[in-house]
């Protein structure tokens, strides 16, 4: 990895004192990158490049998308080449604890890890949970990994746009191991499956051995769960949980031809069971890529993912659009009182919103 200084400016400033020049340091303004500047850095594996390219994918201002687009077209023939894991788990499963056992290991045997996270949570509250105690103190500082939190205050959708792209980047890179990391709440579990070769549940067990809130459309994505925390006197409690929900898993897909999910468990903390699960996913994805079925996984993701962009745009420009915002105010005043029914409203708006579209020059 090659990391350039950050560079530094001595600008002539011209002094108080008429006939004398005094010269002094100021900070650095950064230039904004160009997009062969930043196509040529990731290329590299030029970790500065590699940050503001994480960074324009995330951002909302249009004339970044324009670079960040243009860039992504660019680096789409070198993409495509690393086995993209996705994890999932209820808050405090271990997920963070887990991602640096696996990741370390992997790095330490000449993988290159890039770590990523989907924290919804930002797009509410403009937090973010992941960002805060990401748990990855050694991962992070590895010389063959990198370690990105989600993007914080962004816009429904955002993330996950964001995340996507930032797969690309990091693929581009040379990263050959991409980890997504998503906290199991609302959508984010369904779009990190849908960006992922192999979706890893881990789940725990609650006070006897049952398991702490798995939801059964999380279950029905997932290609292997993992019960954490089997350590100390959890075994036993883990073992119990693990029978369980293989016997559950087996109903759940009962459907002729389909392979059984396999049910494991480990510690991320003791570093147990992990070279376990690595083997799973490993076999999992290399066996999807020799039959073909791995690259018509990703074209149907690259479809859906055209789907949602075509609601994340059309919802964003009507969010943005001046007068939609007052007429969606008013209306929203009349739902309330019960005036009209909120899908004619609704309905009202989208027309106006595409009649003023039709009618500008
Ligand atoms: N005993 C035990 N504790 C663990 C294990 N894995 C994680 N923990 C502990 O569980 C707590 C939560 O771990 P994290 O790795 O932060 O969990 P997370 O799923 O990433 O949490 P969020 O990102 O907040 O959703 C920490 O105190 C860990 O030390 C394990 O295998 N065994
Ligand atoms: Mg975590």
């Amino acid at each position: 990895m090659t990391d350039s200084p950050r560079e530094s400016s001595l600008r002539e400033v011209p002094g108080v004192d008429p006939g004398r020049e005094h010269k002094v340091r100021v900070p650095p303004r950064r230039r904004e990158a160009s997009v062969d500047e930043l196509v040529a850095g990731v290329l590299d594996g030029n970790r500065t490049m590699l940050g503001r390219a994480f960074t324009l994918v995330e951002s909302l201002d249009a004339g970044h998308r324009t670079v960040a687009e243009n860039m992504l077209e660019r680096l789409l023939p070198r993409t495509g080449n690393a086995i993209r894991l996705g994890i999932s788990g209820v808050p405090g499963s271990g997920k963070s604890t887990f991602i640096e056992a696996l990741g370390t290991r992997l790095a330490d045997d000449g993988h290159r890890v890039a770590v990523l996270a989907v924290d919804p949570s930002s797009e509410i509250s403009g937090g973010s949970i992941l960002g805060d105690k990401t748990r990855m103190e050694r991962l992070a500082m590895h010389d063959s990994a990198i370690v990105r939190p989600s993007p914080s205050g962004s816009v429904p959708g955002g993330v996950a746009r964001a995340t996507r792209e930032s797969i690309l980047v990091a693929e581009a890179a040379g990263f050959d191991v991409v980890i997504v990391e998503t906290v199991g709440v609302g959508q984010s579990e369904t779009d990190v499956a849908w960006m992922t070769d192999f979706f890893l549940l881990l789940a725990i067990t609650g006070a006897g051995d049952d398991l702490q809130g798995i939801k059964r459309g999380v279950l029905e994505l997932a290609d292997c769960v993992a019960i954490n925390k089997a350590d100390g006197d959890n075994v036993s409690r883990a073992e119990g949980a693990k029978g369980q929900l293989a016997a559950a898993l087996r109903l759940l897909r009962s459907r002729e031809g389909e392979a059984a999910v396999p049910v494991m468990t480990c510690s991320a903390l003791e570093r147990e069971g992990v070279a376990e699960i690595w083997s799973v996913v490993e076999a999992r994805v290399s066996a999807l890529r020799s039959d073909g079925s791995l690259a018509t996984r990703r074209r149907e993701q690259a479809v859906r993912w055209m789907d949602q962009a075509v609601a994340h745009i059309l919802d964003s420009e009507f969010q943005a659009d001046p007068g939609m915002r007052e007429e969606c105010e008013r209306l929203r005043a009349r739902v309330r009182e019960g005036g009209v029914l909120p899908f004619r409203a609704a309905r009202g708006l989208v027309d106006a919103f595409l009649g003023g579209k039709r009618d500008e020059p």
